[in-house]
């Protein structure tokens, strides 16, 4: 489809089909994928809702926000519009401003959604005005649940192998804490008997209670995480699976080992690879966004985790499965671009947010690792989609309504520069904040997207 990154597009075709009374219809476009990815909860939906009221504002209010993106500057706007995108339902902007209005973050994501946003500009040029008097720049954007990513890894696996390495990683780390229940439930398990639906089922409702539990303290790396959906379209509850003991995966013959390497060979064909086909599409630019919050407020253990989980999911992040990216883009000698986003950047005062940068660039350290001698621009960014603190009375000072509605200032020491300053048992209380009622107001105060965007907007080559 579009991969020709930032080319004239169909422009020929236009031109054959011109005719005078036609003149509005010719246009020459452009179309940039961009694929935003983030574990759940990191703020995905989030900044599409702000990245669709922004630039709404922009062209139907003259609002000058985003005022770093020069390439789309308001006097070249002619206007913008949403699509959707074929094959995926919309994006339910509407409805998050709806809950947003209602004092309520948008919903968890479920499912996948997909828009494109047309820009049309005014030629300059003045000759191209003459014949082609408008460039439409398309964005395309999917947004999908955080919890589908940290799966497509497993397609690489066996199952006896995914087993292994997710039992050895339930048991260390700040993991190892929730996962108590699930391996004292394993260990007076009867696995001589048979593994009937019923039987199946008891223990995939065990080993799922301990996915919830984790999550909800912050843990990042759970896999599967399509279980974790009510509504996945993988149906876990009649295909489902759980790590199971070495001496049962080291057994081909074992009956359980038979039947949960079936569920899980169901769950490589049916469900991650057409998602890896339909999600994680062709794409030069990326944007990754990372909550260090979480971290920040459960423990110094859990930012290692992140910084694990998103060094293993490195090569989802970048290359999608499609090989799109390694076939196109490097072997064309363009320099795709990735960048590394910590999002909620108004939830620590504004002298904290040097500080805050750094600490991402550590967590990304693993994860660039990988991609040493490729042709990948990385970038680090701080943003808010919404900037729902204020300043307070001093520097280390903001002010929010808490969850109870009340207007109070929460005065902060320095947020750690590296993991190693983050000391061992302490912990970084993250302000529990309500949507404010200036919501909008407050949206087209974020920061940090317009130059996000600029730098994914250069061109391929630099
Ligand atoms: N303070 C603040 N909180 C945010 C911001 N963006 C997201 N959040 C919080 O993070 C939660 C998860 O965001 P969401 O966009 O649903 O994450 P997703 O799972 O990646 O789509 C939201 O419910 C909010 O509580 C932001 O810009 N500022
Ligand atoms: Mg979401």
């Amino acid at each position: 489809m579009q991969k020709n990154i930032a080319s004239l597009v169909g422009k020929t075709k236009a031109m054959a089909a011109f005719t005078g009374d036609k003149l509005a219809d010719v246009i020459s476009k452009e179309t940039h994928r961009f694929t935003i990815t983030g574990l759940s909860r990191s703020g995905k939906s989030m900044l599409f809702t702000s990245l669709i009221t922004m630039l709404k504002s922009r062209s139907e209010e003259g609002y000058a926000c985003l005022p770093l993106l020069r390439y789309l500057p308001p006097t070249r706007v002619l206007d913008m519009r949403i699509e959707p995108i074929e094959g995926y339902k919309p994006f339910p902007h509407l409805d998050n401003i709806a809950a947003l209005e209602q004092g309520a973050w948008p919903d968890a994501t479920e499912e996948a959604y997909g828009f494109k946003l047309i820009v049309r500009l005014k030629q300059t040029a003045s000759i191209k005005r003459h014949v082609l008097p408008h460039t439409d720049v398309v964005f395309e954007f999917i947004d999908y649940p955080g919890e589908w990513i940290t799966d497509i890894p497993m397609l690489s696996k066996s199952y006896a192998h995914w087993s292994d390495s997710a039992w050895a990683q339930l048991s260390s780390g700040p993991q190892q804490y929730f996962a108590n229940t699930w391996k004292q439930f394993v260990n007076q398990f009867d696995f001589e008997q048979a593994p009937t639906q019923a039987r199946i089922s008891e223990l995939v409702s065990a080993y799922r209670s301990y996915l919830v539990e984790a999550k909800s303290n912050g843990i990042s790396l759970l896999q599967p995480g399509s279980f974790l959906l009510e509504s996945s379209d993988f149906d876990w509850h009649e295909f489902g699976f759980t790590p199971l003991p070495s001496s049962i995966t080291s057994d081909v013959s074992h009956p359980w080992f038979i039947a949960f390497n079936k569920h899980y060979t169901t769950f490589q064909t049916k469900w991650l690879t057409p998602l890896k086909q339909s999600i994680f599409k062709e794409t030069d630019k990326q944007i990754i966004l990372i909550d260090l919050f979480e971290g920040l407020n459960h423990s110094r253990q859990h930012l290692y985790q992140l910084k694990e989980t998103l060094s293993h999911l490195a090569d989802t992040f970048v290359y999608g499965q499609s090989g799109w990216f390694s076939k196109h883009v490097l072997k064309k000698e363009q320099i795709g671009r990735v960048a590394f986003v910590a999002t909620k950047s108004d939830l620590i005062p504004q002298n904290q947010r040097d500080n805050l940068l750094s600490l991402l660039q550590q967590i990304t350290e693993g994860a660039r690792a990988r991609f040493t001698d490729k042709p990948i621009n990385f970038e680090h960014f701080l943003v808010s989609a919404m900037q729902v603190t204020d300043e307070g009375a001093s520097d280390n000072a903001i002010r929010y309504k808490d969850s109870e509605g009340r207007y109070v200032e929460a005065t902060f020491e320095p947020v750690p520069r590296t993991l190693k300053e983050m000391e061992e048992g302490s912990h970084f209380p993250v302000p529990q904040v309500t949507v404010p009622q200036d919501f909008k107001a407050r949206i087209l105060a974020g920061k940090g997207i317009d130059r996000l965007l600029q730098f994914l907007l250069g061109k391929g080559v630099d």
